[in-house]
């Protein structure tokens, strides 16, 4: 197994320096604990040996203290450090700019705060390809890179231009916005950051909504199309899928059994013995919801009057990018608003707000989980939100979670009491609802949603990724789609001329025929016609022509062969000599919509059309301007896609064309059909479009599949252009003597 390098913004410790006395500390935080435990466990099976496992990140530290790092991290042999020196005003542009000022408010939908400076995006990429430029030398075949976050998104395609071959994983810690929020990004940036991301074989995010406004921002944006989580981007597999992070279960559990943590929780209840609480704690953060949360807090006071006195509300505020204007503001406002309440409220005996503004060490957070009737997490945006999971694993079989619809965890933790968090009188409402849960009920709610977090903890989510990680290089491994050459055409060739039973399926157009402005002039040519002649003469040879086309066309142009013909993929076929068999029959009502929304896009798009089948109808934009046409396709999908949820129906993203047709028939399926009628003992199939793919996969091990053009593919072999498919079909049916002689100078155009 080759070496783990973890690269993430800041390396995962800090170091200490008291006079002479110097010592590291570790990061908080579970991402840290789990890779460190993960390296750990590598070192393990190897029998204690080290592991050479990296981690890379910028250095809180001067260049000038590095040795003094060395030195102290070398005891510590679960992984080597990778440190990246900075210099000040470039990271300060790059972190706290781009990153901070740009991609945080953005993907937290507060777009109105993202300030889009070009020198926060120049420095943005600056810092990424110094990453890069320092990994490169250093990198070896079977490393796996695992990137971490929103710091780094152009790195992973920054590595893969200098390294194809390289296996990197790239994870985002924060949401992945809509695509309407994401497109507000200026056009180039937004494409440079999806082209980065592209560059990983695997992106993990934390939730299916994530992935999904994922996979429609790089459709609209770079024009990629999804097949379930997969993407084919340039020739290769990446894969899009959602790891929800989890915590280190057992941590928390335990340090909750821990004495220490015990005798301050019981400090905690007793100071507030008659008292329920109510717990908050968060980053001073815009995203958090302070201000909202506060307003849901007086407004519960005014309306329940009867809880006055009867409980507190604990309010726990860590300091964070304080340099930021943004974060600043927020600060003042929070605390005049804490003051308010408790100006408006406060008895001689009583203050409803505690508020601090610190760091908590982590055993009174724990003793805090603990003591808390009730946690209340209710972020504007979070990409996780793990104290939510904290709170819930600390528990001692009581209290109640009240959290915010919006959180990455609402998806996992559906037995809290989820909340819209901007909502004053729902905020209000619901921390009354969680005041009077009756015990057996908190403790059902809490040991349904302990069960499911202790499951997949912070370790599964590590072997997840990494398991997921090894998958896709193994399957991208597969798909290489090979050139066919002079040896694989002798072989198809021997088993052509050994072979008494064989069928031949062959798309129409792209494959047979060169693709026609006009898909009515789109006839065969006399080279086709001769082909077809020669190949159906011979008994032994069945040709069956499947096509998305429409019957009547197919009818016209090669009724008069002894060929099968299949139209609209599947939708009707006509065996030889036999008469037209449709394999549907719905009423057609279903078109008009689709008909007039894509009329709209005709109006819209200058050159495009609109062609109507039996079970089919299609928007054509091979004749428009290239650019419009093609982001034209993009809304039409996208419209399209969203209006036939949950009907029968589905949307095709063809060769400039995009098709809506009656699911549940494709060429793939109809293919196998008749093959199984026909129990051949040689099979060739060759196709050019999307909608042939789903024949390379149904028959493999089955057939000779060959894709015309390059690009990925499921076929075991491609041919670079339509011209190459007559002689090329020529050769493998011919009884050519040997040697074989390739048409090379054919071959060779494209
Ligand atoms: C990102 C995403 C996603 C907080 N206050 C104290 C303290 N904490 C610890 C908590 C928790 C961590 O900090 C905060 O975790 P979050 O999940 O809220 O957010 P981030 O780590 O900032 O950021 C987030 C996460 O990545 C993981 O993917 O969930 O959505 O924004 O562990 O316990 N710890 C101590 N004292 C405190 O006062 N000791």
């Amino acid at each position: 197994m080759g070496r783990l390098i973890i690269i993430s913004n800041r390396l995962p410790f800090s170091l200490d320096k008291d006079g002479d006395k110097v010592s590291l500390r570790q990061s908080s935080g579970g991402l840290v604990s789990a890779i460190k435990s993960y390296f750990e466990n590598a070192s393990a099976q190897r029998g204690g040996e080290a592991t050479e496992n990296v981690w890379m990140g910028v250095a809180d530290f001067p260049q000038e203290d590095w040795e003094l790092v060395v030195a102290t991290h070398a005891a510590e042999q679960d992984f080597s450090i990778l440190p990246l020196f900075v210099d000040k005003d470039l990271y300060d542009n790059y972190y706290n700019g781009f990153s901070n000022s740009v991609l945080w408010p953005l993907f937290h939908y507060f777009s109105s705060l993202a300030n889009y400076e070009s020198q926060y995006f120049d420095a943005y990429v600056q810092v990424n390809q110094l990453f890069a430029e320092k990994l490169l030398p250093l990198l070896r075949p079977d490393d796996q890179i695992w990137i971490h976050d929103y710091q780094l998104m152009i790195l992973p395609h920054l590595l893969r231009t200098k390294r194809p071959e390289a296996t990197i994983g790239f994870f985002l810690h924060i949401p992945f916005p809509s695509y309407e929020i994401f497109r507000l990004l200026p056009t180039e940036w937004k494409k440079i950051l999806l082209q980065g991301l592209m560059g990983a074989d695997l992106i993990g995010f934390h939730t299916y909504d994530y992935v999904q406004h994922f996979l429609q921002s790089a459709k609209m944006l770079l024009g990629v199309d999804s097949y379930f989580h997969n993407l084919q981007y340039q020739d290769r597999l990446v894969r899009i899928d959602l790891f929800p992070i989890g915590i280190d279960y057992n941590k928390f559990h335990q340090t909750a059994a821990d004495p220490e943590t015990e005798q301050l929780r019981n400090k905690i209840l007793d100071n507030f013995a008659d008292k329920k609480i109510v717990f908050s704690v968060d980053r001073l953060d815009y995203t958090k919801g302070l201000m909202q949360r506060l307003n849901g807090f007086e407004y519960f006071l005014e309306r329940y009057p009867e809880w006055r006195e009867k409980m507190i509300f604990i309010l726990n505020v860590v300091p964070s990018r304080d340099t930021i204007p943004a974060y600043n503001d927020r600060k003042k406002m929070i605390e005049e608003k804490i003051g308010t309440i408790n100006g408006r409220f406060s008895s001689i005996s009583w203050q409803p707000v505690i508020y601090r503004y610190n760091h908590l060490p982590f055993k009174e957070l724990i003793a805090l989980y603990q003591a808390a009737d009730v946690a209340l997490v209710t972020p504007l945006r979070d990409g996780m939100n793990l104290v939510a999971k904290e709170y819930v694993a600390s528990s001692l079989g009581r209290g109640v979670l009240v959290l915010s619809e919006l959180a990455g965890a609402a998806s996992e933790l559906s037995e809290a009491i989820l909340v819209n968090p901007t909502d004053t009188s729902d905020v209000a409402s619901s921390i009354v609802r969680a005041l009077a849960m009756p015990l057996y009920e908190q403790r059902n709610r809490i040991s349904l949603m302990q069960r499911r977090i202790q499951e997949y903890d912070v370790f599964k989510w590590v072997n997840d990724f990494m398991d997921q990680l090894a998958q896709v290089k193994q399957e991208q491994q597969k798909q290489k789609v090979k050139l066919l050459d002079e040896k694989v055409i002798t072989t198809i060739r021997r088993h052509y001329q050994r072979s008494r039973n064989r069928c031949l399926l062959l798309d129409y157009d792209g494959t047979l025929v060169p693709f026609s402005r006009i898909p009515s002039e789109a006839a065969p040519d006399n080279a086709v016609k001769d082909l077809l002649l020669r190949l159906t003469a011979d008994p032994k040879n069945h040709v069956i022509i499947i096509s998305g086309r429409d019957l009547s066309s197919l009818d016209r142009w090669l009724g008069e062969f002894n060929v099968t013909l299949v139209a609209e993929h599947g939708a009707s076929t006509k065996r030889r000599g036999a008469a037209w068999q449709q394999m549907v029959s719905v009423s057609d009502l279903w078109k008009e919509e689709i008909r007039r929304i894509m009329q709209l896009f005709v109006l819209r798009c200058a050159g495009s059309f609109i062609e109507e089948k039996t079970n089919t109808i299609a928007w054509h934009y091979r004749n428009t301007q290239a650019g419009l046409g093609f982001s034209r396709s993009r809304e039409l999908l996208n419209t399209l896609s969203q209006l036939i949820q949950n009907t029968t129906l589905q949307v095709i993203d063809g060769n400039k064309v995009v098709e809506v047709r009656i699911a549940g028939f494709d060429k793939g399926a109809t293919a196998l059909k008749i093959i199984g009628e026909m129990d051949p003992d040689f099979t060739l199939c060759m196709g050019d479009d999307t909608t042939d793919e789903d024949m390379f996969k149904a028959l493999e091990g089955e057939a000779y599949t060959i894709k015309v053009n390059n690009g990925a593919s499921a076929a075991q072999y491609t041919i670079l252009s339509q011209q190459q498919v007559l002689p090329v079909l020529t050769l493998l049916t011919s009884e050519l003597p040997e040697p074989l002689q390739l048409p090379k100078t054919k071959y060779a155009d494209s």
